[in-house]
Formats: C-alpha cells, sequence, structure tokens
C-alpha cells in the first residue's frame, strides 16, 4: 500500500509541476489569463473593435481600469498599491483599504486566491481521508484573530521551483510533549528533543521556510483536552513564533474528528488543491520514520 501511495505521488508530481508554468500564481500572473483578450486584441476582431469601442486601459493589470483607480486613488501602474502583498481590487473586494499597509486582508500576510470559488469545494459532508477528497472549505481563526479560508492557501506557488506547494496539515494539542517538540524543530531549534528530527528529515524545514510546503498547524486539543480556543493559538505562537506557518484553531474539532489519527501529533499531506494526498494507515509509523507523511516531504516534494 505504501508503495503504491508513493507512486501515485510521484506521478503527480511532474503534471502539476508542468501545470505549474501556466497556473494562476500569487506574485503577479494571477489576472493573466483574464486580460490576455485586452493584451492580444490586436490581431483578433474582437467586440470591442467592431463597435468601435476602445478597451479600458489596465496599465497594472490588476483588473481595476486606469479610469477606476484614479476615482479610487490608488496607483495605475502597481498592482498591490500599498504594499502588504494583496493586490487593489482584491482589498476592493474584501473590505480593506487598498492605500492602508496595516489594512489588510490577513494580519499574517498568508495568500490570497481569487480563483477560490472555481475550485471543487469540499465540504465536511464530502470530505474523507481518502486520496482525492477535498479538503472541507472552512474559515478558521488564525494566531492573529483573523478567520482564514482554507482555500486562499490553494494553489501558491512563489516559491523558487514555481510549482505549487503542498501541504502538510499538523494536528497538534496544547498538551501533547512531542507536538511541542515538533514545532521547535520546525522553527529551527536544535536540541536533545529535536535533532532526532532533523536527523530522520533534514530537508523539511527548509522546504516550509522557502515556500516549497505549507506547514498548516492545527491546534485540535486545549491543555486539558478540550476544544481549543483563539488563546491556544496565540501562546502556541508565542512559543514556536514561525511567520511561515499558520496556527489554526480547530474550535468545533470537527478537523479532530474528522482526521485526528492514532496519536499526537499526526500529519496528512495535501496536494495544491487541498485534495488528500497521502493519510498514514493506523500505526503506519516506524521508528526509522515515526512520522510517515513527514518522511514523504522530505523524500518526495
Ligand atoms: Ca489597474
Ligand atoms: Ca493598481
Ligand atoms: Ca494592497
Amino acid at each position: 500500500m505504501k508503495i503504491n501511495r508513493l507512486l501515485f505521488i510521484s506521478s503527480l508530481l511532474v503534471p502539476l509541476s508542468l501545470a505549474g508554468c501556466d497556473r494562476d500564481t500569487y506574485d503577479g500572473s494571477v489576472n493573466e489569463g483574464d486580460t490576455t483578450d485586452s493584451g492580444d486584441g490586436d490581431g483578433d476582431d474582437t467586440t470591442e473593435e467592431e463597435t468601435g469601442e476602445p478597451e479600458p486601459l489596465d496599465n497594472d493589470e490588476d483588473g481595476l481600469t486606469n479610469e477606476e483607480e484614479a476615482e479610487l486613488g490608488t496607483d495605475p501602474d502597481k498592482k498591490d498599491s500599498d504594499g502588504d502583498n494583496y493586490w487593489d481590487p482584491w482589498e476592493l473586494a474584501e473590505g480593506t483599504d487598498p492605500l492602508d499597509y496595516d489594512s489588510r486582508i490577513y494580519t499574517g500576510f498568508w495568500p490570497y486566491n481569487p480563483n477560490k470559488d472555481e475550485m471543487l469545494q469540499g465540504t465536511w459532508e464530502t470530505t474523507g481521508k481518502q486520496v482525492g477528497k477535498p479538503f472541507p472549505r472552512q474559515s478558521f481563526l488564525d494566531q492573529h484573530g483573523d478567520y482564514v479560508d482554507i482555500y486562499d492557501f490553494a494553489n501558491f506557488s512563489v516559491n523558487e521551483a514555481m510549482t505549487p506547494a503542498f501541504f502538510i496539515f499538523d494536528l497538534s494539542a496544547q498538551w501533547c510533549g512531542p507536538c511541542h517538540n515538533v514545532a521547535n524543530w520546525i522553527k529551527g531549534v536544535d536540541d536533545a528533543n529535536t535533532s532526532w528530527i532533523q536527523e530522520l528529515y533534514p530537508t523539511v524545514r527548509d522546504k516550509v521556510h522557502s515556500l516549497r510546503i505549507w506547514w498548516v498547524t492545527f491546534i485540535v486539543q486545549d491543555q486539558a483536552g478540550g476544544a481549543p480556543t483563539l488563546a491556544d493559538a496565540q501562546s502556541w505562537f508565542m512559543v514556536h513564533k514561525d511567520n511561515y506557518i499558520p496556527v489554526l484553531v480547530d474550535e468545533t474539532q470537527q478537523v479532530q474528528d474528522r482526521f485526528l489519527g492514532s496519536a499526537f501529533p499526526h500529519f496528512f499531506l495535501l496536494d495544491p488543491d487541498l485534495l488528500i494526498e497521502y493519510f498514514p494507515p493506523p500505526g503506519g509509523g516506524t521508528n526509522e520514520n515515526p512520522y510517515p507523511a513527514v518522511g514523504l516531504v522530505d523524500t518526495l516534494l
């Protein structure tokens, strides 16, 4: 079974890598697909040309015309007028101020995916641990107190390889010592509790910090084993501060109820579209590879 899954992941990697070249990306080409018609309209008899009406200019190709930007006061030559990583039209859509860096969609600078409504929409009814099942579209409270739509992370590709990032979901509990050790390891601590993890999975830290992979920590239980709150994410972030890692609160414990394995910490993989890529079988860990999903990140992603 494990070999089959490995082959499955390997077979996916090539087409996904190739697809990444054409896929919408976060850093400036998201709307290229939408603006191609106006950009290459010279050779085409477009409706506008037939009726003699010129295409409205959109210098920065952010989706807002120069005229609209003049009215709004945003920069017609910058997709992101205030430099907070969020394009002007995204901020208008989400109700933040495109001219104020401190008013931004996510305090944590998480990505924003303007195409998320077009993705396969997972629900709690349709999701599952089987390969290919979509993770539910849900907003979770993060360590900064923002509700984060998990689908905003989909198909994110600003890493050096320009391939969309896979996900490793980490289900941790506040009371769980090994969970805290893993969080320390990822952020870069080398001590007696973390060095063995680094030896087993030497490339994973760098893959997280170069955005090759999204490491997403779900706090699914508080110190007493009950439902977690914002305070748990905040204290987790204070202790294990790593700005690359969203710390999400499983307030309703639905993530735990649907996805917890046989022990904490528990890890599974999702592809860039948030479809289950690998879910470890019960008792799948070994001394050589106690966290098989982390092992796959190390060897394959
Ligand atoms: Ca514009
Ligand atoms: Ca603009
Ligand atoms: Ca902005």
